[in-house]
């Protein structure tokens, strides 16, 4: 991802590893300040992870993934059972941070798997090995989303998306965002309809500030005006990244996607999900299986922004006391979604056997058709 520091345009990575160090940037603080954040252990990466210092399902998969690295170093003189019993402490450490993005989990899981044979220094050279694998293999996918994805973008078009799942959610072109910057990339002229998404305003404050730091043409708008602009015919499709996608195609993805989508098939404008195989989950059946994480009532009571002297600042919007509920994702049924644009192809209706071997599972998204 380009970022513009002190004037110069750098590439910079969500997260990344340095031996047993951790760094990513901390998301908390854009777009007011561009700060790196140091982790220099599994417990602090774990915090980061609960704390949203990174976000985004890809990036919080890495980032956890990173954690059990930082583990396996941290144990790696310890006899055999001790070891074992450290890592295992670690994993669990590791799933408590984020109930619902699938990656998470998975990455844990590999990493454990990675590690399950052998003596330590085997072990840890296995997780460590496994960490780092995970995040070159997201970021080949993210290429390769964003290549599926761009034929489904005609020049001209305008595309609406909620929340971040740029750069800074998955490494590193993003999910949603990935398509759109490679038919930029070959010239095409996009304009891009950027959700604010209430209440944390990953929109306004993550997926803008991407935009804008690749000049690639946005507007920011608030959630309830999206349905206007699709009403207008100034929408030619969505495209939204995805936190954990069930066998039959339900998706969970951030707060407010549900009625993004339901809005669009009203309005006869295309919806599809970006998301690599690790989102999906092929342990479930159906949306109704995916936790929802409940995040704290000072999301939706308060703001967070720079004030007028240019410090961070927390204002009150609800009076003190007022009773809140937080839900953070949402699942939007199967029915709603034209497709899923993946890392395998573009992934569409209607029904076709070839989707049986995409995930090496008989029976996924039936329903789906896949090219
Ligand atoms: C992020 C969110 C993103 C997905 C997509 O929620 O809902 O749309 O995670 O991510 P949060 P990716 O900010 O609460 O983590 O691009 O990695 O698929």
């Amino acid at each position: 991802m380009k970022v513009k520091i002190n004037g110069e345009t750098e590439n910079v990575l969500a997260l990344w590893r340095e031996g047993h160090i951790v760094k990513m940037v901390d998301q908390r603080k854009l777009p007011h300040s561009f700060e790196i954040i140091t982790l220099e252990n599994h417990r602090e990466t774990a915090k980061a992870i609960k704390t949203m210092v990174t976000r985004g399902a890809g990036a919080i998969g890495n980032a956890a993934a990173f954690g059990m690295a930082q583990a396996a170093l941290e144990a790696e003189n310890k006899p055999l059972d001790e070891f074992i019993e450290y890592i295992n402490n670690a994993s669990e450490t590791i799933r408590k941070t984020r109930p619902t993005a699938a990656n998470l989990f998975k990455a844990v899981d590999k990493c454990l798997e990675a590690g399950g044979w052998g003596n330590v220094s085997v072990r840890v050279d296995g997780i460590v090995k496994r960490a780092d694998e995970i995040l070159k293999q997201d970021m080949k996918a993210s290429k390769e989303i964003a290549i599926a994805g761009n034929k489904l973008i005609e020049d001209g078009f305008k595309i609406l998306t909620h929340c971040n799942a740029g750069a800074l959610a998955y490494v590193d072109h993003g999910t949603a965002l990935a398509p759109i910057r490679e038919a930029v990339k070959e010239g095409k002229d996009v304009f891009v309809w950027v959700d604010e998404t209430r209440p944390r305003c990953q929109g306004a404050r993550i997926t803008a500030w991407e935009l804008e730091q690749e000049g690639i043409p946005y507007a920011l708008i608030a959630d309830n005006a999206a349905g206007h602009y699709m009403q207008k015919g100034e929408v030619d499709m969505v495209i939204v990244g995805a936190d954990r996608i069930a066998v039959n195609g339900d998706t969970a993805n951030k707060i407010g996607t549900y009625e993004k989508a339901v809005v669009a098939m009203e309005n006869k404008i295309p919806f599809w999900v970006a998301a690599p195989g690790m989102t999906f989950d092929l342990d479930i059946t159906s949306g109704a299986e995916i936790e929802i994480e409940e995040r704290e009532p000072e999301e939706v009571s308060m703001m967070w922004g720079q004030g007028e002297d240019g410090k961070p600042t927390r204002i009150r919007i609800a009076a003190e006391g007022t009773k809140v509920r937080n839900p953070a994702f949402d699942v939007t049924p199967y029915k709603y979604l034209d497709g899923f644009i993946t890392e395998y192809g573009l992934i569409q209706r209607p029904f076709n056997e070839g989707i049986r071997w995409v995930f090496g599972q008989p029976g996924l998204l039936p329903w789906f058709k896949y090219r």
